[in-house]
């Protein structure tokens, strides 16, 4: 199978389905009154994660991915069905970015992850549904909401522990070969590897996926050899394996241009950790190793490894020195994943909104309590501290107290009264 590792596809999503016109026509009911169905919604676009694959390929001969559009509503109000969504199968580690290949618009990292990337359009409604008392037999409809279109640029960064990086025949593959069941081609000519390759290797109860990747050499961020490109999967990756090829004259400065070509691709690739090995061992005299390690170890400033591929010498410490940062790396991957699933929304208390949302002290209440309020306060703060405290008697008016109340006086008792007195002066 083909490795590809970007892929441009046309993603359309299905429009609504129409609104439907009809009037009920039926013998004895009279009036029948609009009969109209919704149209149905148009399906979305979907990208999802998937463990089994680990290429773009299948983007390349299908490059326009269309979901189906809502079927039009129907008379006696049937609603027109759903078209259905349409799903873009994408290996672990895709990440789908807009047109101009530098906004990202997801990152597909867990198998299994889902992102929609287009929405269908909305069914319109039938003319059932606008029946009102003010209108009662509607002659209109309304249209589908159209689709959603977009080109869209899938990156495929491989998700793998570690990588592999050096200059061409470096002996990277021949590594890989001895470490893993993978099976790359090894040749002594540049540029044997074309394309990335994974094996997974067993150490110590625990295993890893190793990445190699293709050659570097001066110049690759400028696009010379195979250029940058494949250092896209190392971005995942929890540590790079930085193999020096011990039989070369400048095993310095062939680390150095390799560094500044990490650097110069960016992306924090010049800051991941880093294990230095310089291979070929065996193929080189005790002195010569003592002299190009000191040399590696001055340019690099780190402890060099002694390894040695083809031989087997050195590879169990440089297996064992690599887990140490692959864990460290899984361990936050696991903490990312974790608060990437930890709800977000946090209740706060009717007081911290007040403070949010209106950025305002809370200010007590200066309005003045009324009786029965007053008799609440009183017996809530007696419960609240057990003290015993004489709850406000209620005040009693002469009008409760037989006898004592005073007689109403009207206002014809008083005209009566004012006639009398009149008639004593006369
Ligand atoms: N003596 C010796 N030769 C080695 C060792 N490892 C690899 N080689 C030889 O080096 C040459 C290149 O090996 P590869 O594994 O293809 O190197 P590479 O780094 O994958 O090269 P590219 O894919 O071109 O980047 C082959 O002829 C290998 O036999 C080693 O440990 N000792
Ligand atoms: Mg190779």
């Amino acid at each position: 199978m083909r490795f590809l590792d970007v892929a441009k596809v046309y993603a359309q999503s299905g429009a609504g389905g129409n609104g439907c016109i009809a009037f009920r026509r039926e013998k004895f009911i009279e009036y029948g009154g609009p009969y109209g169905g919704d149209g149905g919604k148009g399906g979305d676009v979907w990208a999802e994660a998937f463990d089994n694959l680990n290429t773009l390929i299948d983007f390349r001969f299908q490059q326009h991915v269309k979901a189906r559009s809502g079927e039009g509503g129907k008379g006696k109000v049937m609603t027109g069905a759903n078209g259905p969504d349409a799903i873009m199968k994408v290996p672990v580690g895709t990440q789908i970015y807009e047109e101009d290949g530098e906004t990202l618009i997801a990152d597909l990292s867990e198998p299994g992850q889902r992102v929609k990337l287009l929405r269908g359009g909305n069914g319109g409604f039938g003319n059932a549904h606008f029946k009102s008392a003010t209108n009662q037999a509607p002659n209109f409809a309304n249209p589908g909401q159209p689709h959603e279109e977009k080109t869209l640029i899938l990156k495929l960064k491989l998700i793998a522990d570690a990588g592999l990086i050096g200059m061409p025949n470096a002996g990277k593959s021949t590594f890989l070969s001895r470490v893993s069941a993978a099976r790359p081609k090894i040749a002594d000519y540049p540029f044997t590897t074309l394309e990335p390759q994974l094996g997974v290797v067993k150490i110590d109860e625990s295993d890893f996926v190793l990445a190699d990747l293709p050659g570097l050499i001066e110049g690759a961020h400028e696009g010379v050899g195979l250029g940058d490109r494949f250092l896209g999967h190392a971005e995942r990756c929890g540590v790079i394996l930085h193999l020096v090829d011990g039989t070369a004259d400048k095993v310095a400065q062939n680390y150095k241009t390799i560094r500044k070509e990490l650097i110069a691709y960016g992306n924090g690739l010049g800051d991941k950790p880093e294990i230095v090995a310089l291979n070929k061992v065996d193929a080189l005299t005790a002195a010569e190793i003592e002299k190009k390690k000191k040399a590696l170890e001055k340019a690099s400033g780190t402890k060099v490894m002694l390894l040695s591929g083809v031989a087997g010498r050195g590879v169990h410490d440089v297996l064992r020195a690599l887990m140490r940062p692959i864990s460290q790396a899984r361990a936050e991957r696991l903490e990312r994943a974790a608060a990437r699933r930890r709800p977000t929304h946090v209740s706060l208390s009717r007081a911290q909104r007040q403070a949010v949302n209106f950025n305002a002290p809370i200010v007590p209440s200066t309005r003045t309590l009324s009786e029965p309020e007053k008799v609440v306060k009183a017996t809530s703060k007696l419960i609240k501290t057990g003290k015993k405290i004489a709850a406000p008697q209620p005040k009693i008016s002469g009008a409760n107290i037989k006898g004592t109340a005073k007689k109403p006086t009207s206002k014809l008792s008083a005209v009566r009264k004012a006639i009398a007195k009149k008639k004593q002066k006369r």
